[in-house]
């Protein structure tokens, strides 16, 4: 039975192999049996064209890929993927589950890259006009443990490409972003074993639907 409630807009976070898809799909499977509506999605990506957007920026390639080149086509692909995908499941009552937001650029592009952060804000105020997570669960991993867990899958994209110091910057710049908004992050260490994670993220999905 599907209990009503106004749609949420829950993020999921992390550098390199901390768990995202893994875990993302255990909270999908919990808020489901709660009987809520999910719409499970991704960025960049989302929808045909954010996804077409997705594999020009994941690509390796031989030319470099310019980082205010990189910047407009993140936000162009969250631009359509708000307006066709997230804005009106909201809108009409599902909860919006996406694997990684506004926050991956402030980390990568922001921290990863070391672009300004205004730029960043103007494009989530043009973008987003106000709208943003409701909580976004940060995936926390030392560095070398994700990038270790990653290397042991398919070959590397262009972002899996990066050295360690570049992942580095990209965990400081969650843990800022983390450290300025306490209400909207909840902090999930991802090194133990997965029940234990998963553990973490049942006692804060709880405690977050008891409050909505
Ligand atoms: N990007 C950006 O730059 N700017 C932006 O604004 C946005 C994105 C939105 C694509 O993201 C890239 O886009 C991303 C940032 C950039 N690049 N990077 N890096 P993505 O999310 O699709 O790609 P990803 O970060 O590389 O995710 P991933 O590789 O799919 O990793 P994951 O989802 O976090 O990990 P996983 O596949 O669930 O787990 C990794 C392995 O660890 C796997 O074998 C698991 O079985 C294992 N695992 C998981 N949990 C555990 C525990 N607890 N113990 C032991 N082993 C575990």
């Amino acid at each position: 039975m599907n209990i009503p409630r106004p749609g949420r807009f829950i993020t999921v976070e992390g550098t390199e192999g901390v768990g995202k898809s893994t875990n993302i799909a255990f909270v999908q499977q919990w808020l489901t049996e709660q009987g809520i509506e999910v719409v499970l999605t991704r960025e960049p990506g989302g929808t045909p064209l954010a996804e077409e957007l997705r594999s020009l920026l994941l690509a390796p390639r031989d030319e470099a890929v310019c980082n205010t080149a990189e910047l407009l086509l993140m936000f162009a692909a969250r631009a359509q993927h708000l307006s066709q995908k997230i804005r009106p499941a909201l809108a009409r009552g599902a909860w919006v589950l996406c694997d990684r937001f506004t926050d991956a650029t402030f980390a990568y592009q922001g921290g990863g890259r070391g672009l300004d952060t205004t730029p960043i804000e103007t494009l989530e105020q043009l973008v987003q006009q106000g709208l943003s997570p409701d909580m976004t669960l940060l995936l926390d991993l030392p560095v070398e443990t994700g990038m270790a867990r990653a290397n042991a899958r398919s070959a590397p994209d262009r972002f899996e490409q990066e050295k360690l110091q570049f992942f580095s910057r990209v965990r400081a710049a969650y843990h800022q972003r983390a450290e300025a908004d306490p209400q909207r992050f909840r902090i999930i260490d991802a090194a133990p074993a997965l029940p234990q994670v998963q553990q973490q993220i049942t006692t804060v999905l709880a405690d977050f639907l008891e409050a909505c």
